[in-house]
């Protein structure tokens, strides 16, 4: 909608950061290291930061055999994150989005832009991820 360029680099960075996702999300605990690593990873590879207009940070998502793209978001603590996700694929399982610690499990029709909104309270890391769990997003808080 914003920006197919946009999108379209996104999935790049988001295709080239699948091998290396898993390591940065299974660490809850090291906040110091999540951050620092985030940081740069963020600075390599462009986590998806969104845009913020009146207090609402809006990230456009999509759904395709690479996953959900972007596969990786940062946001902040208190701030409304809207992620707006059109899933454009039938060939994968993640046909809604589920973000347990946020009480979310959203449908995502094909081809159809779905407004999921979530408020992060605390630092740390928020999953994302299809009703069986393994197709995985993440949304890093400082
Ligand atoms: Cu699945």
């Amino acid at each position: 909608m914003i920006s197919k360029t946009l999108s379209l680099s996104l999935a790049g960075a988001a295709a080239l950061l699948l091998s290396a996702s898993p390591a940065v999300a299974q660490h809850g605990g090291d906040h110091g290291t999540m951050t620092q690593r985030a940081d740069s990873a963020a600075a390599k590879a462009g986590i998806a930061e969104g845009t913020v207009k009146n207090g609402v940070r809006t990230v456009e998502m999509q759904v395709t055999e690479d996953g959900f793209v972007p596969s990786k978001i940062k946001a902040q603590k208190g701030e409304k994150l809207r992620l707006v996700i059109t899933r454009k694929t039938d060939r994968t399982c993640a046909k809604e989005i589920v973000i347990q610690d946020a009480g979310v499990n959203q449908p995502l029709p094909l081809d159809k832009a779905v407004t999921v909104e979530v408020t992060p309270k605390k630092s740390g890391e928020l999953k994302y991820a299809c009703g069986m769990g393994h197709i995985t997003g993440v949304v890093f808080i400082p």
